[in-house]
């Protein structure tokens, strides 16, 4: 029987589940550029040159491998434009008999690909995708019966599987959490290293001049790229930041600062997310620096949390909730998105330097993401569908999978507080506290209310105010219920004021 398989743009690992005992002689791997994907929301330019390099490359060590592969580039005359058309294509063309897909991690394609077998007639099965650490049926029994469930406890049983940071039957430290270390400023004088970068081969070069005539009118700046576009490339980005960054990863994780946009992160996101790396590989090498080189436990435990934990464990609730978890809206919110989410032209400096940032590398680091960028998302109530397609765009690591649960779930408060205890809504405080954003902008992060206040500051308290009906009993956010309650209502009518005075000029695109 000669065998199909299809090969997706983050399915690029050799260990790939769909890979696995074939006959090289008369199978054949497919892989295609294909407009449907690349289009379905317009991804930044960065992202699909980004991933169009990195397919044509794997496409290259494929055949040094031994695979026969028909790769279908974008702009080949002869281009299908839909991963089922050139599927098709292929099966007629080599006279193949079956099919053989892994998982893919969207819920529209893989429901696209349920209906393949019908329409093709012949078998297709689809495997597991073994790269992660935790299947979707494990996570389904872990959350059974749960009335809660809490990414914490997740956490400590993958560790217990895993055997990841434990001695014997405990965890080292003695504690699974070492997070009230990681809280911390950047002080002057501490100099974030330099990405690791790379200087585009032609088959870069070749793909950067395709996006440019291709998807001009896509978000984002294709200038000094520098992505790995290999797992060897990417596994140089991972030592780096072992040997440069972890040191400093988890006391300066939630940090901000003008001009520096990469801190101590690792910037491997779009490496794990679309096969350059697995995440066993990142948590192996995290844990061998611990044990061998004495690295800070609160750096090396974060940063293992954050892949073993949050990453298995977004992936886990997508699955099992969708697709409802695409339509919830607990919190009502359905203001459009406003422009300077694309031109970043706003008098705000945190979100102006976040929104550029985001243009020139397809990249921002968490705190950007949630503190910043989700934080006035989820103040100003805007649009959840709206606020999940800019998510799932601008990132060059963005998939449905991990994008959806991270903003409908623990930016939005879409899920009506699944995914996270209380919503992440913050006041001007907490960005002056985490970086020297307000140093330089227009609005005084001191002042409360009028026009020259901080408008996270006003929409901070209307924000509680306007959903007290929903949130007012959740313990976690007993204290600022209790001060909003004590405000005077002249107090509050001014917070009311300033709020649909910033929105409604917000929402006739006004310089805000
Ligand atoms: P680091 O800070 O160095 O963290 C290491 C790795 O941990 C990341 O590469 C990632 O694989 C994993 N990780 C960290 N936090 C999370 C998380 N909350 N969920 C899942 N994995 C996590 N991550 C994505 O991979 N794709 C997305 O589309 C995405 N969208 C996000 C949207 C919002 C609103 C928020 C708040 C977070 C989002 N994240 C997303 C999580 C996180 O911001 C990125 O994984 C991280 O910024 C990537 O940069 P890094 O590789 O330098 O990460
Ligand atoms: C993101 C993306 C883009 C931009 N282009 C392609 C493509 O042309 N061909 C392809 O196979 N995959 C692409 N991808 C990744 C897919 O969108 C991804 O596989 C699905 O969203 C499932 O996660
Ligand atoms: Fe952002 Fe407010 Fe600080 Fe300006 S003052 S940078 S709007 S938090």
């Amino acid at each position: 029987m000669a065998v199909l398989r299809l090969i997706l743009g983050d399915q690029l690992s050799l260990g790939l589940a769909s890979l696995q005992d074939g006959d090289n002689q008369q199978d054949w791997i497919l892989m295609a550029e294909v407009k449907e994907e690349a289009t379905y929301v317009k991804h930044h330019k960065k992202k699909i040159a980004f991933l169009f390099s990195a397919m044509r490359h794997f496409s290259h060590q494929l055949v040094r491998e031994g695979f026969q592969v028909i790769y279908k580039t974008y702009d080949c005359p002869n281009n299908l434009g839909s991963l089922f058309k050139e599927v098709e294509a292929a099966i007629k063309q080599k006279q193949l008999t079956k099919l053989i897909l892994t998982h893919p991690g969207e819920y529209r394609v893989l429901q696209d690909m349920q209906s393949w077998q019908k329409k093709l007639g012949i078998p297709v099965e689809i495997r597991q995708d073994q790269r992660f650490l935790a299947s979707l049926e494990e996570f389904a029994e872990w959350a059974k019966d749960r009335k809660q469930l809490r990414m914490e406890f997740f956490y400590r049983e993958m560790r217990k599987k895993w055997h990841i940071l434990m001695d014997d039957q405990k965890p080292v430290g003695d504690k699974w959490n070492f997070d009230s270390a990681n809280r911390n400023a950047l002080p002057v004088g501490v100099e974030p290293p330099a990405p690791t970068k790379f200087k585009p081969d032609t088959i870069t070069q070749d793909v950067i001049d395709l996006v440019e005539r291709e998807f001009a009118d896509h978000f984002g700046s294709l200038d000094n790229f520098h992505y790995a576009t290999t797992q060897e490339q990417a596994e140089q980005v991972l030592q780096a930041f072992i040997d440069e960054r972890l040191v400093n990863f988890g006391e300066y994780q939630d940090a901000m600062a003008q001009g520096q946009p990469w801190m101590f992160h690792s910037h491997i996101g779009l490496y794990l997310n679309c096969g350059l790396l697995t995440p066993k590989q990142v948590i192996e090498a995290a844990e061998q620096a611990y044990r061998q080189h004495k690295l800070p436990l609160n750096s090396v435990e974060g940063f293992i949390r954050q892949i073993l934990g949050w990453r298995e464990y977004v992936r886990g609730l997508y699955w099992l909730k969708m697709p409802a978890f695409k339509s919830q809206n607990y919190l009502d919110a359905r203001r459009p998105l406003p422009a300077f989410f694309w031109d970043s032209q706003t008098k705000m400096n945190c979100i102006k330097q976040c929104v550029q940032e985001t243009n020139d590398n397809a990249y921002a680091h968490h705190i950007q993401r949630l503190m910043v960028l989700g934080n006035f998302a989820l103040l100003a109530g805007l649009s959840v569908e709206d606020v999940n397609e800019w998510y799932l765009l601008v990132y060059a690591d963005a998939y449905e999978w991990v994008e959806l649960p991270n903003v409908s779930g623990m930016v939005l408060f879409a899920d009506g507080g699944v995914l996270a205890s209380k919503p992440y809504a913050a006041s001007g405080n907490y960005i002056n506290k985490m970086s020297n954003y307000c140093k330089s902008c227009t609005y005084k992060v001191s002042v409360k209310t009028g026009p020259k206040a901080c408008p996270f500051n006003y929409l901070y308290w209307d924000f509680l105010s306007r959903h007290q009906d929903k949130l007012g009993n959740n313990p976690r956010l007993g204290m600022p219920y209790r001060t909003l309650a004590k405000m005077t209502d002249e107090k509050r009518q001014v917070i009311a004021h300033d709020s649909q005075r910033f929105l409604t000029a917000m929402d006739k695109s006004e310089e805000v």
